[in-house]
């Protein structure tokens, strides 16, 4: 099992004001790009997968591009119904990913992924 990472943890306590034993609200579990990751440049697949599922139509995911400058992809829910997917084209640089995905207990958990990309 994939352990969250502490700063997910953190945004969990601070927006459900629940201990983290209780499950329910989205933490996220799996990444692709995973942070830190370098990726090659081009066509990309975004996949998000978290422990719980979500409601796809009121999550978002916002993308950082290296130049600071904000886009909110098209997300859609896939798997059983714990996966966020998008797909974009990215130019080499320093991006990050900002999820915010509603849970099926009604919490808002949202975290970044920093990867990077680079050219061919
Ligand atoms: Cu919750």
């Amino acid at each position: 099992m994939i352990v969250p990472s502490w700063r997910a943890l953190s945004v969990v306590v601070l927006l459900c004001g629940a201990p983290v034993g209780v499950q329910a609200h989205a933490i996220l579990m799996e990444s692709l790009p995973a942070a830190g990751a370098s990726i090659t440049v081009g066509h990309v697949d975004l996949r998000l997968r978290f422990n719980s599922r979500i409601d796809a139509g009121r999550s978002r995911l916002t993308l950082t591009r290296p130049d600071r400058s904000q886009a909110v992809l098209p997300a859609q829910g896939e798997g059983a119904g714990n996966v966020l997917t998008a797909a974009t084209e990215l130019a080499p640089g320093a991006y990050s990913l900002r999820w915010q995905v509603l849970a099926i207990d009604g919490h808002i958990t949202r975290g970044d992924v920093a990867f990077s990309v680079t050219g061919p």
